[in-house]
């Protein structure tokens, strides 16, 4: 479902591969000067490229031509060029015209804008189930198929990528269906991650449900994208992709690591957010 190449255009990609050596180790993140989307990491991110592709070009084809047709009014129409103004009213086939054309271009929108809706929507069997719940200011990630533990995850104020650096991080095994559950646990949230194609509300008292495949290993960021008070820029979300064998044993360390705080234990003390957490959790 590709209709035009997926990525940067070649001068972005120069300056985006100059700002990645520099930046490598900090995975996928917005970029100074970015214009583009982030790069993709799953098919559904993919096919979000080249829709927002297609779509450009259809934009930019149907401005241009508008334009084209303004001045052409402008230029030929004018009171000094056209003194005396037709009185034509009607043409059937320029009305039949902009009528069906339209109708057209709306199709062929609609068609390729409805399979990627559908995959989104519908989730394929999932290998792994994590559950993400939004809370005042930080997340909270539990694994239930995997020993059941869960643990929060606060933005690090000593971390790189400044904003995006967290204590713990969400992992994931590569080439994996991830099901992704979101709840609120106080107001809404939003779990947003660029890179994956995902943008889903946590909303309290609501349990909604999407799902990523990353197809490459790394580091990928995201943020809180529903405003929900005064730390809403400083949730971020850091999800690490690895191989199986990275996964299972990062399992087994977290079960042992989070196992004496079912649920909500707050990190150390010098992560940015416990400063200001809401105390009695
Ligand atoms: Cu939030």
């Amino acid at each position: 479902m590709t209709w035009l190449p997926v990525g940067r255009p070649p001068l972005l990609t120069v300056a985006g591969t100059a700002l990645a050596t520099g930046g490598a180790a900090f995975g996928d993140q917005p970029r100074p000067w970015e214009i583009t989307l982030q790069e993709a990491a799953t098919p559904v991110m993919e096919n979000i490229i080249s829709f927002h592709n297609l779509l450009l070009v259809i934009i930019t084809v149907i401005t241009l031509f508008v334009l084209a047709l303004l001045v052409v009014v402008v230029i030929k129409f004018n009171a000094k060029a056209n003194p005396v103004p037709s009185r034509t009213t009607h043409h059937t086939l320029i009305e039949v015209a902009w009528t069906l054309i339209p109708v057209l271009i709306l199709v062929a929108i609609a068609v390729p804008s409805f399979r990627l809706l559908f995959q989104q929507l519908d989730i394929p069997k999932a290998d792994l189930t994590v559950k993400v719940t939004g809370k005042q200011w930080y997340w909270s990630y539990a694994y239930p198929d995997n020993g059941k533990f869960e643990f929060d995850s606060l933005m690090a104020a000593d971390k790189q990528p400044r904003l995006l650096g967290v204590d713990n991080e969400m992992v994931v095994p590569v080439n994996k269906v991830i099901r992704v559950q979101t709840t609120g646990a106080d107001v809404i949230h939003a779990f947003a991650v660029p890179s994956f194609g995902v943008k889903i509300d946590a909303v309290p008292g609501r349990l909604n449900e999407t799902w990523f495949k990353a197809t490459r290993e790394g580091v990928f960021y995201g943020q809180c994208s529903e405003l929900c008070g005064k730390d809403h820029a400083f949730m971020p979300i850091a999800v690490r992709v690895v191989s199986d064998q990275e996964f299972a044993a990062w399992v087994e360390g977290a079960k042992k690591k989070f196992a004496t705080n079912p649920g909500n234990s707050f990190a150390s003390a010098d992560t940015f957010a416990s400063a200001g957490a809401p105390a009695g959790q």
